[in-house]
C-alpha cells in the first residue's frame, strides 16, 4: 500500500515517522505546503481551499490511504478532504479518544485549531465530565520550522502556554499540532513529573491497522524512510534541509 500523507511543513514528519514505527513496510508520498505555511492563523474557508487542492494531488498519486497530519486541516477541512478524496481518510484528532485516560485534560495547538475545539468535544464525547482546557500556541510553529527550539524566546513563550494548564492541575495533555512532538522534552522539562504528554499520532497508526489490512506488533528499528517519495509546494531545498535537521536523513525533495 502506498500512504498518502501531508502537512504544512516538518510537524507531519512526527506522524510519518510514528506510522512507520507501526507500519514498517508501507510507502509513503510525504506532501508539505511550504508555500503556505503555517495554516495556524488562516480561516476555515482557506484552509478548506489549500486542502481541496492538496488533496486532488495526491489523488493523482495513486495512493491507497490518506493520512491528515495537520490538525488545523483536520479540525476545520476534514468533511471537504473526505469527500474529495478517492481513498479512506484517517486524522488525528477522532484518532485520540482511546489515548486518554485522565480526566484533567489540557490541549497545545494551533490557534484555528483551539476556536474549532474540535478535541474539547472529542474529549467530552467519550467522557463527559472531563475537564478540557485549549491553549493557542501561534509563536511554535515558527520557532520549530527554524530551529530555535532552544532559545530563550521559546522557554519565554512556552512557560506562558503553559502556565494556565498548570495552574488547572491538568494530568494529561494533548501535543494538537503535528510538530509539537518535536517539543517533547522541552516542554517536559517545563512540567511537573506527572503530566503525561499524548501524540495523537499514536492512535492514527494504530486506526491505519484496519485500513491497510496487516500490522507489525513487531519493535522496529528506526525507520530509515527509503520508501517515502518527499515532496514540497515550495523551497524544495530549504525543506530538505530541514527533513535533515529532524530526521538526520538526507533526501531527495521534489
Ligand atoms: N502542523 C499543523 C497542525 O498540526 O496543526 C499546523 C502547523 C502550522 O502550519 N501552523
Amino acid at each position: 500500500p502506498l500512504l498518502g500523507i501531508f502537512d504544512s511543513g516538518v510537524g507531519g514528519l512526527t506522524v510519518l515517522k510514528n506510522v512507520l514505527y507501526r507500519h514498517g513496510d508501507l510507502s509513503a508520498v510525504y506532501l508539505a505546503d511550504t508555500a503556505r505555511i503555517p495554516y495556524g492563523v488562516k480561516s476555515p474557508l482557506e484552509i478548506q481551499t489549500i486542502a481541496l487542492g492538496l488533496v486532488e494531488w495526491l489523488n493523482m498519486q495513486n495512493i491507497s490511504v490518506l493520512a491528515v497530519a495537520c490538525n488545523t486541516t483536520d479540525s476545520l477541512a476534514i468533511k471537504i478532504v473526505k469527500q474529495y478524496s478517492s481513498v479512506p481518510v484517517v486524522g488525528l484528532i477522532d484518532s485520540v479518544g482511546d489515548l486518554v485516560f485522565e480526566s484533567r485534560i489540557g490541549v497545545l495547538a494551533t490557534p484555528s485549531t483551539t476556536e474549532s475545539r474540535a478535541y474539547t468535544k472529542v474529549i467530552m464525547a467519550s467522557n463527559p465530565n472531563a475537564f478540557v482546557i485549549e491553549q493557542a500556541c501561534p509563536a511554535f510553529v515558527p520557532l520549530i520550522e527554524t530551529g530555535q527550539i532552544n532559545s530563550n524566546e521559546f522557554q519565554i513563550v512556552a512557560k506562558n502556554y503553559l502556565k494556565p494548564l498548570i495552574d488547572s492541575n491538568v494530568e494529561a495533555i494533548i501535543l494538537g499540532c503535528s510538530h509539537y512532538p518535536l517539543l517533547k522534552s522541552r516542554l517536559q522539562e517545563l512540567l511537573p513529573k506527572h503530566v503525561r504528554l499524548i501524540d495523537p499520532s499514536i492512535g492514527l497508526s494504530q486506526k491505519l491497522d484496519d485500513l491497510i489490512g496487516y500490522q507489525s506488533f513487531v519493535e522496529k528499528s528506526i525507520p530509515t524512510f527509503c520508501n517515502v517519495r518527499f515532496c514540497a509546494t515550495s523551497d524544495s531545498e530549504g525543506f530538505a534541509s530541514r527533513i535533515s535537521r529532524w530526521l538526520g536523513i538526507h533526501p531527495q525533495v521534489e
